[in-house]
């Protein structure tokens, strides 16, 4: 029997979505034979309520000096990144010679405007390339994993920190009871961890199961995240819905009794009761609304093949891993995957091995159909490519339902 990985007691899977690659492990043919597969199946610890991956791969098979995902390759999330930062210097940042720290700050997208206002601030990011881009941009950058020993490391050379900041990193983070350690030895007294992640609510609500990989060994709540940190000296003041990802959400925590406790949290925990995220019976019914949509994704696309349309993917995601090979997805269904982020394109995705291309190869010759893998981005996609729409083109999409667009 498998133990939660936060309080020890005793979890079991509720799904499994089978044998799946590296999310992010886009590979060319002659890497094929060697392809690493690991079993995909979460669970509920119905003691501290947090859904996590019963296995996931090593750190350092995921997150190396070849990782493929930049943060800056899209323009909203760029926006919200500015947006993030200028928020945390008007309402949560100290004012006499603040530091901030950021984990996983992977391109330095957020940290570059901390940068930019003259602010102390330390990236912690350990995939080396993206980690270089971000030095590239005047971000501070130190290539590492973040745990009670980093912050130790960063204490004795920078001091306690005003800010600790950190966007779809910590439901990345295997050992958070480390990182909690590490952040109440960081921590300044009236400091503030500040951090967003894709939002349980919102999987459960939209059978967003793509948010399940991997990397992500967390999918958190309120619930989950005021008890992981509590139990460290540490309390959930303030929580903040965003639209990013899909539906993600801010959770604001200081050092216990340092800070008001907004109402945002007993509101927001009552909101999960209500969702029954605290009930083991909601992931059962989880699992059936992933087989649902599943065979819906699959009748669509195998009639789609049927009529000899030309689907082609838009974004090659990490997420779309799980949708590929959970689903059965082929190159017999999806042409190509088209992507703007150079280190993908030429290679194949992962597990389903579809050839990823330029994002020209999809402009140039518009498909009858395009598969939404990125669909956290319709918004911005579908601005830019009405180009697509006005073709006759249509778009797939999968969440919150399987519906053409
Ligand atoms: O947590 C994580 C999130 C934040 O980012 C990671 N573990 C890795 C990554 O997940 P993802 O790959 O699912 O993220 P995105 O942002 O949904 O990926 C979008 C992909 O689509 C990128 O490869 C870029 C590409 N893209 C594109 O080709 N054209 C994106 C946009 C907006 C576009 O117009």
């Amino acid at each position: 029997m498998a133990k939660c990985r936060i309080c020890g007691n005793a979890i079991s899977a509720f799904m499994t979505f089978g044998r799946m690659p590296l999310a992010n492990g886009f590979l060319t043919p002659d890497q094929f034979k060697d392809e690493y597969f690991f079993e995909l199946a979460p669970a509920f610890c119905d003691s501290c309520h947090t859904v996590q991956l019963v296995d996931q791969p090593a750190p350092e098979a995921m997150f190396h000096g070849e990782y493929a995902f930049f943060s800056q390759t899209s323009k909203a999330m760029a926006a919200h990144f500015e947006r993030f930062a200028n928020d945390t210097m008007a309402r949560r940042l100290g004012k006499t010679d603040p530091f901030v720290v950021e984990l996983g700050s992977n391109d330095g997208i957020m940290l570059r405007h901390f940068a930019k206002a003259g602010i102390r601030h330390l990236g912690i990011e350990p995939s080396a390339n993206v980690a270089e881009a971000a030095r590239g941009q005047g971000v501070n950058t130190r290539c590492a994993f973040f745990g009670a020993e980093t912050a130790r490391e960063i204490m004795a050379e920078y001091g306690q920190a005003d800010i600790i900041q950190a966007a779809n990193v910590m439901c990345h983070i295997p050992d958070l009871n480390s990182v909690a350690e590490g952040v109440a030895l960081l921590l300044k007294p009236d400091g503030f961890l500040i951090f967003e992640d894709p939002y349980l609510g919102d999987v459960i609500r939209k059978t967003s199961y793509d948010q399940i990989y991997d990397e992500h060994v967390y999918v958190f709540s309120a619930l989950s995240v005021a008890r992981i940190f509590g139990s460290h000296g540490l309390e959930l003041v303030a929580v903040e819905p965003q639209v990013t990802h899909g539906g993600s959400m801010r959770y604001v925590i200081g050092r216990k009794g340092r800070h008001v406790v907004e109402a945002s949290v007993a509101a927001a925990m009552a909101d999960e009761r209500a969702l029954g995220l605290d009930k083991a019976a909601t992931y059962d019914q989880f699992r059936r609304n992933c087989e649902a949509s599943k065979d819906a994704l699959m009748a669509a696309l195998n009639d789609l093949a049927a009529k000899g349309k030309r689907v082609v993917g838009y974004g090659a995601t990490s997420k779309s891993t799980t949708v590929t090979q959970y689903c059965g997805i082929t190159p017999k269904h999806v042409e190509f995957i088209s992507d703007t982020t150079p280190t993908k394109q030429g290679k194949c995705s992962p597990g389903a091995h579809i050839p990823v291309k330029p994002y020209d190869a999809f402009a140039s010759s518009y498909p009858d159909v395009a598969l939404l893998f990125a669909w956290n981005h319709a918004q911005e996609i579908f601005a830019k490519e009405e180009g697509f729409k006005a073709s006759g083109g249509r778009w797939l999409v999968y969440v919150p339902e399987v519906t053409f667009i």
